[in-house]
């Protein structure tokens, strides 16, 4: 149990217990015709989905029990992430188990060339569920890389309008884009007022919000999010989860590096009740889903290529933005600490810890790195070395 607990939002037990709600909203838009689209990863480009008139619904898995299930089919030594995800789909809806999830749910899965471990593994998940790969330049930096993306979006517009039987018009994608965009603004919005000396929210509790952005509708998260804004912002600094006393010592930590999706807040949860308070995440569940604007004053393909193509993510080389953005994160929400979470097999974000560390520690913030997994085996080892790293910060 966290001290910031005790800030209890009504929207936030709503956004916390909304996941049967949405399965039978999903439910009931299969029965109504419309198309839902599984994604995986923040480079696929949500307004294009949503112009062809299709829903969308996140399938990364974060929990450790698909780990096991997926090991029958998948090697042991490869990222967590990626065994949950297989596994939840392996065994809902897809093997002659009823689906009692929204995995079991999704017409057509639209996957993303990043790491080894999901195009290898999404060869395996077209025998469940039809599989889209959108490639990807792993090169993002300069006009080449944009021009290859934009014909790959081009390709998957024609693949949804296929899927859906609807054309995807220009109007449409605009109207996309600017929704989108309000969405990324109120995040901003939410982030900014984590900067507070006393944030209105924990960083566990910002993290299950961002873990449900995905899942929930997209007009139903904005609107959540409207709602939760409004009550954060009238809270007081001074009557948050009790006494300012109670924050006096806590030091302010980023977390970095690999997602966390549902299901896995093993390492904020941690970091937390030993004493820390995360004021940000730098993660696909976090900052790096929202930060930068698709421009809405350019042809919409082009805006949405060029904006998606820069997340900073560890699949792409050289990925020195993420390095600036995480430099950038920490002095704005004036950080005590850096605490590096990478998943075990997950070589991107493990090799690019070296760099985090080593620009962070030009900077003078002392960063913990953290690689696990999702079972609870090294919660007491992660705790001690957490305990130590507040210790040094306090
Ligand atoms: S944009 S981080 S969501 S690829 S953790 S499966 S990278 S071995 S999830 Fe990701 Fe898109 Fe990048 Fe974000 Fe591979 Fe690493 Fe596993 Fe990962």
């Amino acid at each position: 149990m966290t001290h910031f607990e005790a800030t209890c939002f009504e929207t936030l037990d709503y956004i916390k217990n909304s996941y049967s709600a949405r399965i039978c909203q999903l439910e009931e838009e299969k029965k109504a015709g419309k198309k839902i689209v599984g994604t995986l990863c923040l480079f696929v480009p949500d307004e294009i989905i949503f112009a062809a008139g299709a829903d969308r619904v996140i399938l990364c898995g974060g929990k450790n029990d698909a780990v096991s299930i997926a090991e029958q089919y998948l090697p042991r030594n490869i990222c967590p992430l990626i065994k949950s995800s297989f596994g939840s789909i392996v065994n809902n809806g897809y093997s002659g188990v009823k689906s009692c999830s929204h995995f079991g749910l999704v017409d057509m899965v639209v996957a993303e060339n990043t790491c080894d471990s999901k195009k290898k593994t999404y060869e395996l998940m077209g025998d469940y569920v039809p599989t889209y790969v959108l490639d990807l330049p792993q090169k993002p930096e300069g006009p080449a890389a944009v021009k290859y993306f934009l014909e790959e979006l081009n390709k998957f517009k024609g693949i949804m309008e296929e899927l859906t039987g609807n054309k995807v018009t220009v109007e449409q994608l605009k109207k996309e884009i600017i929704s989108s965009n309000e969405t990324r603004k109120l995040l901003h919005r939410l982030y900014d007022l984590r900067k507070r000396e006393y944030p209105p929210i924990s960083g566990l509790d910002m993290i299950k919000v961002m873990q449900k952005q995905y899942v929930l509708s997209a007009e139903d998260f904005k609107e959540a999010l409207r709602t939760l804004i409004n009550e954060a912002e009238q809270t007081r600094a001074d009557s948050i989860a009790g006494s300012k006393d109670e924050f006096t010592h806590r030091p302010r930590i980023m977390i970095s590096g690999c997602p966390m999706p549902g299901g896995s807040t093993k390492v904020p949860e941690i970091i937390e009740n030993r004493g820390g308070l995360i004021v940000v995440e730098e993660s696909c569940t976090g900052t790096r889903s929202f930060w930068d604007l698709v421009d809405e004053n350019k042809d919409p393909m082009t805006a949405l290529a060029e904006r998606y193509i820069k997340i900073p993510c560890s699949c792409m080389t050289p990925n020195d933005r993420r390095i600036d953005n995480i430099l950038e994160l920490a002095r704005e929400f004036k950080v005590d600490g850096v605490v590096n979470y990478t998943l075990q097999f997950c070589h991107g974000y493990n090799i690019e810890r070296y760099k985090v560390q080593q620009a962070l520690k030009n900077a003078g913030i002392p960063v913990l790195s953290i690689e696990t997994d999702y079972s609870d085996s090294d919660v007491e080892q992660i705790g001690l070395r957490v305990d130590a790293f507040m210790e040094m910060l306090s």
